[in-house]
Parts: structure tokens; C-alpha cells; sequence
């Protein structure tokens, strides 16, 4: 059976009115679910609005010039037997005016909404790609798409430099050979299906768990499905190296104690990792390579002269990595505050997409639960994350060199810096713990 429905103009964020400059499809066309129907304008960005349902058009309701809203019909569709009726259109995908910076392939931490990326925010490039769904629906023109097609270019990779974002003939040729010359790693993870086995590993065992005993079957949380492609991605496409090395607290954690009256009463705890972003933010100005991204073609160093901090926050329902931004502006007090603030809304479900965006660095603390080290994925595009473990008092050798010593209690907080080794040398990665904790055994150095 099939059943005719008017496909409208979603949500376009905060525009009131766009143009109509593209129409895609024609009556009579048959479209796929997710197919371009119109490309709309508005004076920062373009987009393309996707059809929420398979079908053929029915009837268009909008001619070239028109300016719609939310809410607009656009054309009468006649669902294919079998499709979910659709009441409107799929939330418009954006075309930034000023294309982001940071590769598409930039993810790991899952974002609220990925799919619905609202007209005014930025492309959603540091977290959560949608899995089964482009970031943006790119445009191009029709020419441009049958060129992409023939050299099986995906054009939702491709980052488009004409007006308003369109792809040129010229962007695909450049991704194509782009795609061509990437390492070895970086293909091969591009050429990994989704969820499938990258490389040209034996297939993944298929076992009847159930032959073997009692067994129950829970469904992934989406955050999960979402974060875990995204740190596969990573952990496949980014050489780790970890550097591990410890960090004497004792004064800070007095400091600190002596410190956590004043924010008690406010209701909120002034925590280490409070002092902890304060002292990365010192470190990341010492050696700004750690605070940067590699461009698209990964011959260049974007260095970021902003300190966006994402801290890895655990939820019921997965990892979600909320930014701090501007950290470098902001007080201990100041930074206690927004980290209770964004735990509570990551762990309430309350963080939008943008929370999670534009991080330039990472901390992922499990210092609250246990462990002494680990290996923390880095949050792509950035190039470094710290992982910070549970401190412990530990007997640590004083003394001057060629001077009789003694051991001396000292709490020890190990550290776990994760790096990018396209970018970071070792050398470089034992500098930058070596100086962060020399910040942190004396936090008086972040005022330096
Ligand atoms: N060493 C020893 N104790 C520590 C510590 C450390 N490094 N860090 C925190 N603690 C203590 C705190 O002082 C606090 O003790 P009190 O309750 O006695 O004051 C307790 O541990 C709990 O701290 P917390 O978790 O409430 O606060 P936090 O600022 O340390 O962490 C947050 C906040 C959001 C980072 C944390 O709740 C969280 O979600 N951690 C998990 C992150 C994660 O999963 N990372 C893994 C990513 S890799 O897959």
C-alpha cells in the first residue's frame, strides 16, 4: 500500500527564512530515503534538505527563489509499500560557509543529537559522526555528483571550497588524490568498512555463545554504538604512543583541601582535576604542538591559540566528553564549577552537541575509581590526552646527589599522556609530562 505525505521544512535553527536556490527532484522522480530533495540558502550557510522517506514525488510546492520556514511544504510524496510515513523532512544537514578546520574523520566521543546538526552550529567534527549517515549532505551540483560518482569519491568526505561551501569539480579531484597519497594507515582505515574488519584480517569468530552455556543479549547503549566506532577509527588511524610518569601532589592536595571550603558552601567541590586542567592549559603554552590538529592533508600543524579542554565523563549510558572552553581564562574556583555543571548535564542526557565540540586537548580521569596506568584513545583531530590514575603515597627517594638521602611520603599522582607519534616525538611527549608535573608538584609554576 502505499499512502501520499507532505514533506515539510524541519528545524533550520535559528534562521526564520531561507532561500530555495536548488530544486533536486522533479515529479514523477523516485528518491531514496536520505536523497537531497531542495538546497536552501540562508546568508552563512547552504544546506540540502534530505527526504525522510523512500517514494516518488508526487507534486513540488516550492519553485526556485521561494523562501521557506519551518514547517513549509515542500512536495507531496507517495511512499514506497513498506516505508515509514514521513511527516517531514530529515533534519537539514549543514554546509558551513567557513569549512571547519579539523578533518572529517574527527570524532570519538559521542554527541548528543549527530544527526540533527542544527543550521547555526558548526559541522560536527570533534565528536560523533553519525554511523550509518554522512555529517553533512554535501552539495554539489549535479555534474559534480556524476564526476564523484565515477571516481567512487564519497562526497561527504569532501570539503567543499566554492560559495557557501559547494564542491567544486576541483575539491574532488584534490580529495581523490588526497585519498591517493594518505599513509598507509590512513587509507586503510578509510577503506575499512564501517564496523567491519579493517585490513586483511580473518573474519571475526562467529560463536553460538549459547551452545556453551546461558546467555542474555543487551542491546549496546547508542552512545556506545557511536563512540565506539569513533575510537576504533582512532585507535586503527592515530599511532599511540603512551608516556607514563608521576607527578608529586602533596602540596597541591593540602592546598587543595585547605582551598575546598569556599567552594563547599557555593555547592560545589573544588577538585584535582580542576587543578589538573589548570596545569595542562601551562603545559599546552609551553609546548603548543600538543594543542594543535593536523590539516586535511596532514602536512600542516594547525596550532590553536584558544585551550578548549574535554574531560572524559562517565555515564550510564557511555563515555561523553564535554569541553571546558577558554580553560587558559578561567580560575580554579571557576573551572570546579563548570565541571560539576557538565558532569551533571552528561550524566542527566542534557549536553548538546556543541558541549562536546572544538576540544583542542584531553583529560580522562579515573583517578576517583582506581588503577595506576592506562592507555586513553585520542580524541581525534586532537594530537594528545592525558590519563590520570589514583594517587597514592608512595616512599620517595630525597636527597642530593653525592648527599646521604632518605625515603619520604609523598602522595604521587600517576599520569598517562597518550600521543599522536605523526606529530609527537618522544622527546617532546617526556618533556611535556616531566614539565606538567613539575607544574603540578608546584602549581604556583601556572602562574608563570
Ligand atoms: N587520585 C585519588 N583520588 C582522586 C583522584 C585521584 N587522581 N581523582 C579524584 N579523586 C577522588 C576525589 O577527591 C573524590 O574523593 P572525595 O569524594 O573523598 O572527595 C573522589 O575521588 C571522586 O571524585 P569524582 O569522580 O567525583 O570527581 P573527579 O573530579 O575526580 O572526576 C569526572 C569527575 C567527571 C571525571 C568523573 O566523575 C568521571 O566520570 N570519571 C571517569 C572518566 C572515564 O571514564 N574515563 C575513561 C575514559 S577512557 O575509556
Amino acid at each position: 500500500m502505499s499512502s501520499i505525505t507532505e514533506v515539510k521544512v524541519p528545524d533550520i535553527g535559528d534562521f526564520k527564512e531561507v532561500d530555495v536556490i536548488e530544486i533536486l527532484v522533479k515529479p514523477g522522480d523516485t528518491v531514496a530515503k536520505e536523497a537531497s530533495l531542495i538546497t536552501v540558502e540562508s546568508d552563512k550557510a547552504t544546506m540540502e534538505i534530505p527526504s525522510p522517506a523512500a517514494g516518488v514525488v508526487k507534486e513540488l510546492k516550492v519553485k526556485l527563489g521561494d523562501k521557506v520556514a519551518e514547517g513549509s511544504m515542500i512536495l507531496l510524496l507517495e511512499a514506497s509499500a513498506g516505508a515509514a510515513p514521513a511527516q517531514q523532512a530529515a533534519k537539514p544537514a549543514e554546509i558551513p560557509a567557513t569549512p571547519a578546520p579539523a578533518p572529517p574523520a574527527a570524532a570519538s566521543a559521542p554527541a548528543a543529537e549527530p544527526a540533527a546538526v542544527p543550521i547555526h552550529r558548526p559541522a560536527p567534527v570533534p565528536l560523533a559522526p553519525v554511523a550509518e549517515a554522512p555529517a553533512f549532505m554535501p552539495h554539489a551540483s549535479p555534474s559534480v555528483r556524476k564526476f564523484a560518482r565515477e571516481l567512487g569519491a564519497d562526497l561527504a568526505k569532501v570539503r567543499g571550497s566554492g560559495s557557501k561551501g559547494r564542491i567544486t569539480q576541483e575539491d574532488v579531484q584534490a580529495f581523490v588524490k588526497r585519498m591517493l597519497s594518505a599513509a598507509p594507515a590512513t587509507a586503510l582505515a578509510a577503506a575499512a568498512p564501517a564496523g567491519g574488519v579493517p585490513f586483511n584480517l580473518p573474519e571475526w569468530p562467529q560463536v553460538d555463545f549459547a551452545k556453551f552455556g546461558p546467555v542474555e543479549l543487551k542491546a549496546l547503549s547508542r552512545i556506545k554504538r557511536l563512540s565506539g566506532a569513533n575510537l576504533h577509527r582512532n585507535w586503527i588511524s592515530i599511532p599511540h604512543v603512551t608516556q607514563f610518569d608521576e607527578a608529586d601532589i602533596t602540596e597541591l592536595e593540602a592546598f587543595r583541601k585547605e582551598s575546598g571550603a569556599a567552594s563547599e558552601k557555593q555547592g560545589f567541590k573544588l577538585t584535582l582535576l580542576a587543578f589538573l586542567i589548570k596545569a595542562c592549559v601551562t603545559a599546552l603554552r609551553q609546548y603548543p604542538e600538543f594543542n594543535a590538529s593536523l590539516d586535511r592533508g596532514g602536512e600542516n600543524l594547525v596550532l590553536k591559540k584558544y585551550f578548549h579542554i574535554g574531560v572524559a565523563v562517565d555515564t550510564p549510558d557511555g563515555l561523553v566528553v564535554p569541553v571546558i572552553r577558554d580553560a587558559d581564562r578561567k580560575g580554579v574556583y571557576d573551572l570546579a564549577r563548570e565541571l560539576a555543571e557538565v558532569s551533571k548535564l552528561a550524566r542527566d542526557k542534557k549536553l548538546k552537541p556543541g558541549d562536546m565540540q572544538g576540544g583542542t586537548f584531553s583529560i580522562s580521569s579515573l583517578g576517583g575509581i582506581g588503577g595506576t596506568a592506562f592507555t586513553p584513545i585520542i580524541n581525534a583531530p586532537e594530537v594528545a590526552i592525558l590519563g590520570v590514575s589514583r594517587s597514592a603515597m608512595r616512599p620517595v627517594w630525597v636527597g642530593a646527589k653525592g648527599e646521604a638521602g632518605q625515603f619520604v611520603p609523598r602522595l604521587m599522582l600517576p599520569l598517562s599522556l597518550a600521543y599522536d607519534h605523526r606529530v609527537i616525538d618522544g622527546a617532546a611527549a617526556a618533556r611535556f609530562t616531566s614539565y606538567l608535573a613539575s607544574v603540578l608538584s608546584d602549581i604556583r609554576r601556572s602562574l608563570l
